[in-house]
């Protein structure tokens, strides 16, 4: 069983997460149980590392972290005390702006969103739109300069808590698109009411290495091969390397590019992982049950690209 004392102990972590059930609890402000399931069971520990000594605290419902210029901060709203998704976004959003208010880093990088039951409901009250709307009215014109680069995924424990957690710094990134995909934030009406908000990529400040999006089989605006995972995840790949080449990045992953794998259904699991290490042999890619935000989204890749 994966135990974060450890990670949480070494000088210079920034933040630690564990994958699943399977992982323990602790008070640390740096250590995040994130409730989805991985199929590598027990997935390691993901280690935030900084070349610093790190400071961490909390401040109302936000956990924060910081050292060496960089920024770690989590919220998790439990949706029944929000009194729903919509107004679980709206605060969490708020929080996070008011707290980045009172920081010194605060260009927000990257952010991941985790969701229960995201597919949940019909048209424009479908679960992943209310938490659009509400994630817009949180926001403000916070990222009126430019979106940082996102994942938005749905989780299957039955609590229904939002998590979200970033990654920003004193200095500012630099957001990517990719020519095969409408930028989201242009996303027309039939997505919803409030298009998502976020950038393809994000280029990090010292230009090193490459915070890839939620990317999945969307081209343009619309989700391609329905009900097909192997050409879902075949497009997917196509999306990650167009977004490289934008990128000014050299084709391909390697073993230092992990990758994580949303996978809907656990009968694709294993299909998915088959491709996945004959198309990227090598690429450490972390295999996750999760829920692309289009119901008709049956896998979506996620990570980072060294330079
Ligand atoms: C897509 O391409 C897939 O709402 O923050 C990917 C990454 C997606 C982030 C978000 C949504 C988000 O539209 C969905």
């Amino acid at each position: 069983m994966a135990q974060p004392e450890v990670a949480l102990a070494e000088s210079g972590t920034l933040a630690a997460f564990g994958f699943g059930a399977g992982t323990s609890d602790n008070d640390d402000p740096r250590w995040l149980r994130v409730a989805l399931e991985s199929f590598d069971a027990p997935a390691p520990i993901e280690l935030w590392q900084v070349d610093a000594p790190v400071v961490c605290g909390r401040q109302n419902d936000v956990r924060w972290s910081a050292g060496g210029g960089w920024l770690f901060v989590a919220i998790e709203v439990d949706e029944q005390m929000a009194g729903g998704i919509e107004h679980a976004a709206h605060h969490a959003y708020a929080a996070l702006r008011q707290f980045m208010g009172t920081r010194n880093e605060r260009h927000v990088l990257r952010i991941w969103n985790y969701i229960g039951d995201i597919n949940r409901g019909d048209g424009d009250a479908e679960r992943y739109k209310q938490f659009c709307d509400g994630r817009a009215a949180g926001l403000g014109d916070f990222f009126a300069t430019g979106f940082p680069a996102a994942t938005a995924i749905g989780h299957h424990d039955r609590q229904r808590t939002l998590q979200i957690y970033l990654l920003a710094s004193l200095d500012a990134g630099q957001a990517v698109e990719n020519p095969r995909q409408t930028s989201a934030w242009r996303y027309p009406r039939q997505y919803g009411r409030t298009s998502p908000g976020f950038a393809r990529a994000m280029l990090m400040p010292a230009r090193d290495v490459l915070a890839i999006s939620g990317t999945a089989a969307v081209v343009g605006h619309a989700s391609a091969h329905e009900g097909n995972v192997e050409a879902q995840l075949s497009e997917t790949l196509t999306n990650l390397e167009a977004l490289l080449t934008s990128a000014g990045m050299p084709a391909g992953f390697d073993t230092h590019s992990p990758l994580k794998a949303y996978v809907r259904h656990a009968t694709d699991a294993g299909r998915v992982r088959d491709i996945l290490q004959q198309r990227l042999p090598g690429v450490p890619v972390l295999l996750m049950h999760g829920d692309v935000c289009r119901s008709e989204l049956l896998v979506e890749l996620d990570g980072w690209r060294y330079a």
